[in-house]
């Protein structure tokens, strides 16, 4: 409760920011996409990890603003970044950004989706909302309904964690998304046979639904290697880079890198 008092003023004091991670294509091409993460910077405490902040947001309902922030502050950022001289390809970039439950139920958030790319004039397209499998399966036809509005907008939506949750391959089927991010565990085990039999799967699975797959938390050489092999053409880890300040991926558009 304590935290939760405090993150309600965190906004209006200008402790929460975003980084952002970048997500390449994995034979190497320029930068692709970059995921939006909040960040906390608590005068006292120092950085308070999301792990932490973003459950007590979520069982407040605090989530739903901080989420509408996160969500105009990532638009505005990605506005800069293509209106900043000599940032190369910042003209296609697209930026993901996570949302919870308490947002997708939310009725107005296709409006507000709406209204914050029409604030910062950005296409559609550019924006990818990252939902979890969790959330679509309570409420499998409100979900769909709720996906199809935000579709309806022109934006991507991808599944995160992808292979984590319990949803049967045949309401994947239904929902009306672009994008799996296949969950670090299964890049994790990609060095083992069976591991990379599993990762194999998901690869084409995705692919046979129409799906782009995109690995998580790739941090090896080998990892890359082995999920360009399974034919999965983006990837995001430590090994391309960590989540990062605005400033950094400026640097990067500028260097084409
Ligand atoms: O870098 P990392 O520690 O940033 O993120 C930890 C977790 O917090 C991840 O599961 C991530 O999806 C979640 N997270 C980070 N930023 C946001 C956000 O803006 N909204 C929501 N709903 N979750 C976020
Ligand atoms: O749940 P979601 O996929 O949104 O969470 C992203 C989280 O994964 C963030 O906390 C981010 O910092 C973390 N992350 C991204 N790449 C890597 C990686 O290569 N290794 C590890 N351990 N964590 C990563
Ligand atoms: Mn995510
Ligand atoms: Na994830």
């Amino acid at each position: 409760l304590a935290m939760s008092n405090e993150l309600r003023g965190a906004l209006d004091r200008g402790e929460l920011s975003l980084h952002y991670q970048p997500i390449y294509g994995i034979k190497g091409e320029p930068l692709v996409a970059v995921e939006a993460l909040m960040r906390w910077n608590h005068p006292v405490r120092g950085a308070v990890p999301p792990v932490e902040f973003i459950p007590v947001a979520e069982a407040s309902g605090l989530i739903v603003t901080l989420g509408a922030w996160a969500l105009d502050e990532a638009c505005r950022q990605l506005r800069q970044w293509q209106d900043t001289p000599d940032t190369g390809t910042a003209g296609q970039l697209q930026v993901s950004v996570n949302l919870s439950a308490r947002q997708l139920a939310d009725d107005d958030l296709p409006h507000l989706v709406a209204q914050t790319l029409a604030r910062h004039d950005i296409a559609p397209h550019r924006l990818i909302l990252e939902i979890t499998e969790s959330m679509m399966i309570n409420d499998v036809e409100a979900a769909i309904r709720r996906l199809r509005e935000l579709k309806d907008l022109g934006i991507q939506l991808a599944v995160d964690d992808f292979g984590t949750g319990y949803s049967s391959l045949g309401y994947l089927r239904q929902f009306p998304i672009d994008r799996v991010k296949i969950d670090k565990s299964f890049v994790d085990q990609l060095g083992t046979s069976q591991g990379r039999a599993l990762a194999e799967g998901i690869i084409n699975l995705a692919h046979s639904l129409a799906l782009e797959p995109i690995a998580e938390g790739i941090e090896h050489e080998y990892q890359s290697t082995a999920l360009d092999d399974l034919g999965c053409r983006f990837g995001q880890g430590y090994h391309f880079a960590r989540p990062e300040s605005p400033d950094m991926i400026t640097r990067r558009l500028a260097d084409n890198a």
